[in-house]
């Protein structure tokens, strides 16, 4: 049996660098906001080898961009998010989670400040520019929202900061976590953030334009040469290895940001007119009950994890892995998954339902690097 293929047409739409990374020899995509995302060039393991030891090119035009300008541009986006954003310089980028009423998770984004009456909000896969319209339609706020003409392309691995230096020139390197400048490539002037989903460090490009797709994904081909540059992409194992969540995967609406560990991005007394404020009041208060966490799954490679498996403890449900990889460096699975308070103790152990069978699993409280 051969595989299926994804058939593709305009509404799944593919980005300014679709081109150079069929060129590049992609063998797979998955659909993230509508619009392509590569998963895997060489290999799954390959790429995880290749990301840890030189610098990557990923095409993550899918991470969309909702731009809110206006006057209200400040307090849109504190009604967005319970993280307190009153301290956000312009220069800053934020991870943010976005509830509704009932403090249930819809967004992980990053948003970006350019100033007060401007800000990107960098999303994850679901469609929060619409409820962004809402609520700026339904409070008769003085704000425009809008999804721009901009794609990011990451810029990812230990080499990162060479091969940035060279197109962006020496200043790339001054760039502090979770900041960005604004940078000339070209007679072009695009944000270039030190951030990115992987743990090995890097810079995200937002490419403010399609027309520029190619001859950014050139130069930096070109300079990256000698660094062994190579097309990549979020890496599946990379990711459960560093405990980086993805939405829809390890959590959905029916999670609060406090069963995703982000309740430390929550200042929910401080973050005056928030969506979803008296809901996670409360559950800051409580405490939740279960809550996200990386867990090691013993045996040979499981499959890939495409439905949640369930997680055992003396024949009772206690949770439920929603991501899994085999981990060469690790040498175990590594898995993400949501767990009880009974059992969320580090070094519990535990048994998942692969569909390979039941495996002795282990919880750990913070991921693997
Ligand atoms: N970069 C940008 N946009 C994005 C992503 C990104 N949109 C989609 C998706 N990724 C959103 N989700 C995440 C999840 C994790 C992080 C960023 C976006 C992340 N977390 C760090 C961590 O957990 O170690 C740092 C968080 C912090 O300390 O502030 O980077 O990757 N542009």
């Amino acid at each position: 049996m051969s595989a299926p293929t994804l058939s593709i047409s305009r509404r799944l739409r593919g980005t300014p660098f679709t081109n150079r990374v069929s060129e590049a020899g992609v063998k797979g995509y998955t659909v993230y906001n509508h619009m392509l995302l590569p998963t895997v060039f060489e290999s799954v393991e390959a790429d995880y080898h290749h990301l840890k030891k030189h610098v990557q090119v990923w095409d993550v035009s899918c991470e969309r961009q909702i731009e809110i300008r206006g006057a209200d541009a400040a307090r849109l986006m504190q009604m967005l998010t319970p993280r307190d954003l009153r301290g956000m310089t312009p220069g800053q980028c934020y991870y943010v989670p976005i509830v509704d009423e009932t403090g249930g998770m819809l967004n992980d984004p990053v948003a970006l400040k350019f100033a007060d009456d401007k800000y990107y909000i960098s999303i994850a896969d679901s469609d929060l520019l619409f409820w962004a319209k809402g609520l700026a339609y339904g409070l008769h706020l003085e704000v425009d929202v809008n999804e721009p003409d901009v794609h990011p392309l990451a810029v990812q691995g230990p080499k990162a900061d060479e091969l940035m230096a060279r197109v962006f020139g020496e200043q790339v390197r001054d760039i502090r976590f979770f900041r960005f400048h604004l940078l000339d490539f070209q007679g072009n002037e695009f944000a270039v953030a030190r951030s990115g989903y992987s743990k090995q460090g890097g810079y995200e490009i937002y490419m403010d334009g399609a027309q520029n797709g190619e001859a950014l994904w050139d130069a930096l081909f070109k300079a990256g040469e000698d660094l062994n540059v190579r097309a990549g992409c979020p890496n599946g194992i990379e990711r459960i290895e560093g405990g980086l969540l993805s939405y829809g995967n390890d959590m959905t609406r029916k999670n609060t940001p406090h069963e995703c560990g982000l309740g430390r991005f929550c200042d929910t007394q401080t973050a005056i007119g928030c969506v979803g404020r008296d809901a996670l009041l409360r559950v800051a208060t409580e405490g939740p009950i279960r809550q996200i966490r990386s867990l090691s799954i013993e045996g040979d490679p499981v499959p890939p994890c495409t439905d949640k498996w369930s997680i055992f403890a003396d024949g009772e449900r206690v949770g439920r892995v929603t991501s899994a990889a085999w981990s060469p460096d690790f040498n175990t699975n590594v898995a993400i998954g949501m767990v009880r308070m009974t059992h969320w103790k580090e070094g519990t152990k535990v048994e998942v339902e692969t569909p390979d069978g039941m495996r002795s699993a282990v919880v750990h409280l913070k991921p693997y690097i």
